[in-house]
């Protein structure tokens, strides 16, 4: 991992930060439009094209058999430990939806907003490496507990034709039924527009590869989106009485998804430091996902030596890490001080890999610095609002005057007239 100091290293840290950003135009841009593009063209057809030439696999057909799903193999308990994690985060789920309200006003009218569900949502369950029953949880349960009426799951698949069994199970367990083995910019292209087979959505969601990032840029305003997940990071803040074990195997908790993930420690110990590098070469042998996690510590993996505890919360910051771990003594003291977080970890015996999985709260975090303005994954992604206005003839009265002199000045005067011709008209009377 490379090291560096601060205040001194300022230069390399914005580097870092700049390292981060994700390049949303150029080649990348043409080649997604042009698949949107075909999909919109020619729906299926562009499906079972592309499925042929990016996932190597000639599909019969591109909706997933219900009994696959039912009876796809699955270890009993494993099976039983997604359930744990479902009920946990149904229970989160529950205690974080927004309910509509009213308030009354003086005059017997109210205003207030109305939280309906959205109908129709696409979840995107990566293939390959990233196939996580976890993920199908994260997007699956926020949106039942919403109330979506329609959930449908896109996922790519194999070259068996089939999507991952243990995805296909817990799609099951939160049972969703409509599923299609397509994946990639053509997924998210066909989950926007809708083809002959695949009904449009309102919103898609869940995490991807670039391709799958691109699309869903291009299609948000067609559809809703969540958020433009980059690759996973981590940022642990520890003071002397850490444990450098624990140190080293979040940092490679992180590092082994990807070999572009990014792994940060912040720390004012020397000593910590030195042995949470040995820590790391010791436990990277034992890893089976060495290869990526290695990748990932040599090109993305930071150090940073800081003077104190202040400058490590100021350079987290700055940085506003998708994950960021407070191992420091009487870490509950710290929590209001970070700013810019997607998901914070308190403690020495806070694993990232709780949040991973069963803690409550989503793993969909906000990447690559963009914790500074969004948020994690949640049930009140899969509703709206609407305003609600009741107004009585004596709010009407009360307010007309400001309506008039406001529409007036604009130069609109129906907008006058709408407002004072109720009260003047001897028509209607009812409320
Ligand atoms: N740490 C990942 C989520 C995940 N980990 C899924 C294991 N499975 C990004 O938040
Ligand atoms: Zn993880």
């Amino acid at each position: 991992m490379e090291k560096i100091n601060l205040p001194g290293d300022r230069k390399r840290l914005e580097d870092f930060l700049q390292n981060k950003k994700v390049d949303y135009a150029g080649e990348l841009m043409e080649n997604v439009n042009s698949i949107i593009e075909d999909v919109v063209n020619e729906g299926d057809k562009a499906l079972f094209d592309f499925t042929e030439k990016y996932d190597g696999v000639k599909l019969e057909r591109l909706s997933v058999d219900k009994s696959f799903l039912k009876t796809s193999e699955i270890d009993e308990e494993l099976l039983d430990s997604l359930k744990v994690a479902k009920r946990r985060l149904i229970d989160y789920s529950k205690s974080q939806l927004d309910k509509s309200w009213y308030k009354r006003n003086e005059n017997g009218g109210f205003v207030g907003e109305q939280i309906t569900p959205i109908e129709r949502v696409g979840l995107y369950i990566p293939g390959g490496r990233a196939a996580y029953p976890s993920s199908v949880l994260m997007t699956a349960v926020p949106a039942l507990v919403a109330g979506v009426n329609e959930i449908v799951a896109v996922s790519p698949p194999g070259k068996d034709g089939k999507i991952n069994p243990t995805v296909a199970r817990t799609l099951d367990l939160c049972g969703i039924d409509e599923v299609y083995s397509i994946g990639g910019a053509q997924a998210i292209a066909a989950l926007a527009y809708g083809t002959e087979t695949i009904k449009r959505v309102d919103k898609i969601v869940g995490p991807g590869n670039k391709y799958v990032t691109m699309a869903k840029k291009l299609v948000f305003g067609q559809v809703d989106i969540d958020m433009l997940a980059g690759p996973s990071e981590v940022l642990v803040i520890a003071d002397e009485t850490a444990a450098p074990d624990a140190i080293a195997s979040d940092l490679l908790a992180q590092a082994e998804h990807d070999p572009e993930a990014r792994v940060v420690l912040i720390t004012a110990e020397d000593d910590i430091i030195m042995e949470v590098e040995d820590e790391l070469e010791k436990q990277l042998e034992m890893l089976k996902t060495k290869e990526t996690a290695r990748s990932s510590l040599e090109n993305y993996g930071l150090i940073i030596k800081v003077g104190n505890l202040d400058e490590a919360i100021k350079a987290s910051n700055e940085i506003a890490p998708e994950h960021l771990e407070l191992i420091v003594n009487d870490s509950l003291k710290y929590i209001e001080r970070i700013k810019h977080a997607g998901s914070i970890f308190i403690g020495k015996w806070t694993p990232e890999v709780a949040g991973d999985y069963l803690a409550g709260p989503n793993h969909v975090l906000p990447t690559s610095g963009t914790a500074r303005f969004s948020s994690p994954l949640s049930v009140n992604d899969f509703v709206k609002s609407s305003s609600l206005i009741y107004f009585t003839e004596e709010e009407l009265r009360n307010t007309f005057t400001d309506i008039e002199r406001i529409a007036e000045s604009e130069g609109l005067p129906a907008h006058a007239s709408a407002a004072r011709i109720r009260l003047e008209s001897t028509g209607d009377k009812n409320d």
